[in-house]
């Protein structure tokens, strides 16, 4: 089986799961990087200038396409294997999928991942939308004024 690519993710990552379930799921293989030291080698400057979010999980294919964020690298990678089924020409069932992705990440998740961290004892300051504020400033303006820890 040829790889399509490599994902940077670690192994307990639910959203990193998802992705490699699809891929599994349409017969296609995924490189997952050895020694990729998480949270430390994600906001690299070598990183960053693939993945401008520097979080993980993060596709880079074969041809260089480089993609963040678990939806996108999901729906892509499925668009990979059209006859796998789990992407449709309907704009209507195309609609339906996104719907309850939507739903599942926002209206669900949203609420067990920050329980899973509470009860990890995660901090309640949150870096990544400290880090996410910058990733959008810098493509909008080209400049970073704000810092991961403001
Ligand atoms: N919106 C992103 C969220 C991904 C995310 O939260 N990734 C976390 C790990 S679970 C991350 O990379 N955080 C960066 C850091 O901790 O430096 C997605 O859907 O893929």
């Amino acid at each position: 089986m040829t790889s399509i690519g490599k994902l940077w993710t670690v192994s307990y990552q639910p959203t990193g799961m998802r992705i490699r379930a699809i891929a599994a799921f349409c017969d296609l293989s995924l490189e997952i990087p050895d020694n990729f030291n998480f949270p430390v080698d994600n906001r690299s400057p070598e990183f960053e200038s693939k993945f401008l979010s520097g979080m993980i999980p993060a596709f880079q294919g074969n041809d260089g396409f480089c993609l963040f964020e678990t939806t996108a690298i999901a729906e892509y990678v499925a668009s990979l294997a059209p006859d796998s089924g789990l992407l449709s020409a309907s704009p209507k069932e195309l609609a339906l999928i996104h719907q309850w992705v939507s739903y599942a990440d926002t209206e669900i998740g949203r609420y067990t991942n920050q329980t899973v961290k509470l009860l990890h004892s995660g901090p309640l300051y949150n870096k990544e939308v400290s880090y996410a504020s910058i990733a959008l400033e810098v493509l909008l303006t080209g400049t970073n004024f704000l810092t991961p820890d403001a």
